[in-house]
């Protein structure tokens, strides 16, 4: 307890790792009161869209405040509370996808495929970080993920998803876009922590080794998950007055 006292009192000045930790568990906290809030503000048929965006804030809140404590006690990495997140967290982000292009077509096979892909990012990830995180080896398995990575980027850009897209009405459309320039831009933030954290990252060679794995894993998972619901957000809110005009 005392503990834990004394500690708050260094990071207020200079742990920036586990300032992000307490900020992400906040703006988490924060996001889903929003998200829960809004589902009776929208349009009906959105409602599940929205309810799994506070869902994904939700469970990311949840695993925010364990980390932020485990970081505080032992000023390591929570990589296993970080993976157990995004193993809930990123198939969601694949359900959403295929939420919104459902009334264009989408087909379940499609979301499996998604999932699949990247539960194989994940897990080849999950695998580099924690038994070749010290070692070059190490960028055999980021190479592995980034190509279950690019699988993704590929389906929602010029795959399945960008075609559903394509015929669900301009709305849905942009939407999608949006979604899919966080995938291309935000999800590649992803990697940046991976190689600064990892021996090898990067087939060994040796850049943004100063970044802070966590803090760049951090500001990933606020841009990506609280943006990616407000996107999901907004489509539903601009669908509403569309019909109402
Ligand atoms: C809310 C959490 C999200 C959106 C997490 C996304 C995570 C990734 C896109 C991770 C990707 C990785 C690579 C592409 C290669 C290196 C290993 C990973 C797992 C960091």
């Amino acid at each position: 307890m005392y503990q834990n006292l004394l500690e708050v009192q260094t990071i207020a000045s200079n742990n920036y790792v586990a300032f992000t930790f307490f900020v992400g568990t906040m703006a988490m906290m924060a996001a889903s009161v929003f998200f829960f809030f809004e589902l009776s503000n929208v349009e009906k048929k959105w409602r599940t869209s929205v309810l799994v965006s506070g869902l994904i804030t939700f469970i990311a809140a949840v695993h925010y405040y364990y980390m932020r404590g485990y970081n505080l006690e032992t000023g390591q990495s929570p990589t296993f509370f970080r993976y157990v997140d995004w193993i809930l967290t990123v198939p969601l982000m694949c359900v959403e996808f295929y939420l919104i292009t459902k009334k264009a077509g989408a087909k379940i096979g499609l979301l499996w495929q998604l999932i699949i892909a990247s539960l194989f990012m994940l897990i080849t990830g999950y695998i580099g970080e924690v038994f070749y995180g010290n070692e070059t080896q190490s960028w055999f398995w980021g190479l592995i993920s980034g190509i279950a990575y690019f699988y993704i980027v590929y389906l929602i850009w010029f795959g399945e998803v960008a075609k559903l897209a394509g015929n669900a009405g301009p709305t849905v459309a942009k939407a999608v876009r949006v979604l899919a320039w966080f995938v291309l831009v935000g999800w590649a933030i992803y990697p940046i922590g991976y190689i600064a954290g990892t021996e090898g990252g990067l087939f060994g060679v040796r850049i943004f080794q100063g970044l802070s794995m966590d803090i760049v894993y951090n500001i990933g998972d606020a841009i990506n998950k609280i943006g990616f619901g407000l996107v999901i957000y907004t489509l539903a809110q601009s669908d509403k007055s569309l019909v109402a005009a």
